[in-house]
């Protein structure tokens, strides 16, 4: 994990770049990164083409990588218990959607895509990182970002240069990626805040138009910080879960006769449930609250107000349980029990089914925060939580 205390900051590039080398005998042409995300509200609003508010983790996945000439694709990855795993190196030409199990089907998924951009050349990829996986803080968008940007740069588009694809358009890509390649009937979120957030910023983002708004985000000017809380209870949205949860507020629209629930006004909110069959009122419901509850967070840190989002927080949460059921018990136990030692706000964030929770802390209660959740995991009988502070980092970009 990055930056155990006495020891020197991990960074994962040097990492990827060492276990590169350890793999081939010889360094990398390059080595690009991409870090994974927390949202700090805005869940499930993505593939209804509302707003959501991610930032990006100093957690970063990192790919090191030269150019082969024979068209192929060959992926190892050193493990976080220092072993290198390989994948077996696979023809880029012969690359077919639901193909490939297991992590090797992220990078072969974005070879797949590129195919489709002219961008067939082979690569030798190494891939190293501190992401938590499994943990809902988008480490496969991480991983796919970054072998995304590698291959991208090894044809000799860099990111920012005025020939090279835009951000969002690698964004949209790697949707393809997890939608049509892996199978995972996720949005946009991850991978727009993995290419797009930046440093002390959260991202505000309009799924419908692509517009977006870098808005500070300086807990530490208030005295407070974001704690992620890992419940370690492992999700994963290629599940059937997500893709129950994204047809029923796909078919609410359709009855509603409006492209997505973006479109249903929040004051119009009683009158548009009314219309609709009792088992897509909470889905709705969610979807129109939760963003009107971006809107909200975005206007209190428009205001210089951080410290009052703690409810908005509560009430995202609520929502989750409540009527879009993604949440888990191990989430609520984390929220609940981070709320009672005196967050001033908490949410499970991400796709839900497992993962990370946040929560709103003062800078000094952090410690009795951990202490009253791992407390709580333990009364359960669970395994203790992993929880750390994040800050909004940079998003992806190339190392050296
Ligand atoms: C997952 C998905 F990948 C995102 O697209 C988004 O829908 C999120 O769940 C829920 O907000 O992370």
């Amino acid at each position: 994990m990055a930056g155990a205390e006495g020891s020197a900051p991990y960074k994962a590039h040097e990492a990827a770049a060492e276990a590169f080398r350890s793999v081939h005998d010889r360094s990398p042409a390059g080595v690009w990164s991409a870090p994974g995300r927390v949202n700090l509200i805005g869940e499930h609003t993505d593939y209804n083409d509302g707003f959501v508010l991610p930032f990006a983790l100093p957690h970063r996945l990192a790919a090191a990588a030269s150019p082969r000439d024979d068209g192929m694709l060959s992926v190892a990855t050193l493990g976080s218990d220092g072993r290198i795993q390989q994948a077996d190196p696979l023809r880029i030409t012969d690359l077919k959607p639901r193909s490939i199990d297991g992590w090797a089907a992220y990078p072969a998924g974005v070879a797949w895509v590129l195919r489709d951009q002219g961008i067939t050349g082979g690569a030798d990829v190494v891939l190293a990182g501190d992401v938590p996986t499994g943990a809902g803080l988008s480490s496969s968008h991480a991983l796919e970002c970054a072998v995304s940007l590698a291959l991208l740069g090894l044809a000799g588009h860099e990111l920012d240069q005025p020939e090279s694809p835009t951000r969002q358009e690698i964004a949209r890509w790697v949707q393809r990626v997890e939608n049509d390649f892996v199978g995972a009937p996720t949005g946009l979120l991850d991978q727009t805040a993995s290419l797009c957030c930046t440093k002390a910023n959260v991202l505000f983002l309009d799924v419908r138009s692509g517009e977006s708004e870098q808005v500070p985000f300086d807990t530490a000017a208030f005295g407070l910080r974001i704690l992620v809380i890992d419940s370690r209870t492992k999700h994963s949205h290629a599940d059937g879960g997500y893709g129950e949860r994204r047809r029923g507020t796909e078919r609410a629209a359709d009855l509603l006769g409006i492209k997505a629930l973006r479109d249903v006004p929040f004051d119009a909110l009683d009158a548009t449930l009314r219309r609709l069959p009792d088992e897509l009122v909470p889905l709705v419901r969610h979807v129109v609250t939760e963003n009107q509850r971006v809107l909200d967070v975005v206007e209190l840190l428009h205001a210089g107000r951080l410290p009052e989002i703690g409810p908005f927080l509560d009430a995202s949460h609520v929502s989750m349980r409540d009527d879009y059921r993604i949440s888990t018990p191990e989430l609520d136990t984390a929220v609940d029990s981070a709320r009672s030692a005196g967050a001033l706000g908490a949410r499970m964030t991400g796709g839900g089914f497992g993962g990370s929770a946040i929560a709103l802390v003062a800078a000094d209660d952090v410690p009795k925060v951990e202490a009253a959740v791992t407390a709580a995991y333990e009364r359960e009988g669970w395994r203790p939580p992993r929880t750390f502070v994040a800050v909004p980092s940079a998003g992806a970009g190339r190392d050296a």
